[in-house]
């Protein structure tokens, strides 16, 4: 499976997201990374639809939208996404995952489904027919600048081990959270291969985005 980056738009200069946004397409980031959050799921405010709408406008690559929201059903309507953007519910978000990921699907984006530090992988199972990846936070979400909750390197290998085993090994496994020069190579040979790129690598303030990027596409490859 071809590894991706997802550039974290939250930790890029909000003042001048345009700007970013050409820097990371010139820097080769695959995906943006656009995290909307409400205060509510999360002690945070970030992205809100209108932006993430007017991000959608503005570039040629995959969104990989991450709502960490109360009720996402209520806010779908609201998102204008182009065929294969990534678009992810948190579990513990809704009461009504499966339907969220079924309105996500309807929608012709790419059903994502993310999981807490704190929740066991069974919580997914009933739902792998209904999402096409998985995103294992590796810290709580919220905030950029955290460390990995270490239990988190285990479940990805769990997580890539289950998938394959119940016959869903096209499903992507992507991991968001302190993805850092040397996490990445033990998150990438327990099985993720999807990095969400933020504070810990791509935007470290003494790297350019270009250095960053390639130094981070060394580490994926583990
Ligand atoms: C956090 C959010 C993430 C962060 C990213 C920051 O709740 O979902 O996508 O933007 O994790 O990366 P870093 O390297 O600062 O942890
Ligand atoms: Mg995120």
């Amino acid at each position: 499976m071809k590894k991706m980056i997802s550039a974290s738009l939250m930790c890029a200069d909000l003042l001048d997201l345009r700007g970013s946004i050409r820097a990371l397409e010139d820097a080769g980031a695959d995906w943006l990374h656009c995290d909307v959050m409400d205060g509510h799921f999360v002690p945070n405010w970030m992205m809100f639809p209108d932006l993430v709408n007017a991000v959608a406008r503005e570039t040629r690559l995959p969104l990989d939208v991450h709502l960490m929201v109360e009720e996402p059903l209520a806010m779908l309507p609201r998102l204008k996404l182009r065929p294969g953007d990534i678009l992810t519910i948190s579990l513990e978000s809704t009461r009504h995952v499966h339907r969220a990921l079924a309105a996500v699907r309807g929608m012709c984006c790419v059903p994502g489904l993310a999981l807490n530090p704190g929740t066991p992988l069974c919580m997914a199972e009933e739902l792998y027919p209904d999402f096409d990846h998985l995103m294992l936070m590796m810290v709580n979400p919220g905030f950029a600048g955290q460390k990995l909750v270490p239990q988190s390197l285990d479940k990805i290998a769990r997580a890539r081990a289950l998938l394959n085993e119940r016959g869903f090994a096209a499903t992507r496994l992507a991991v968001d959270g302190n993805c850092s020069f040397d996490n990445v190579p033990l998150m990438a040979s327990a099985g993720a291969d999807t990095f969400v790129a933020g504070s810990s690598s791509l935007f470290t303030s003494d790297l350019g985005l270009k250095e960053g990027a390639r130094r981070l596409r060394r580490a994926m490859e583990g």
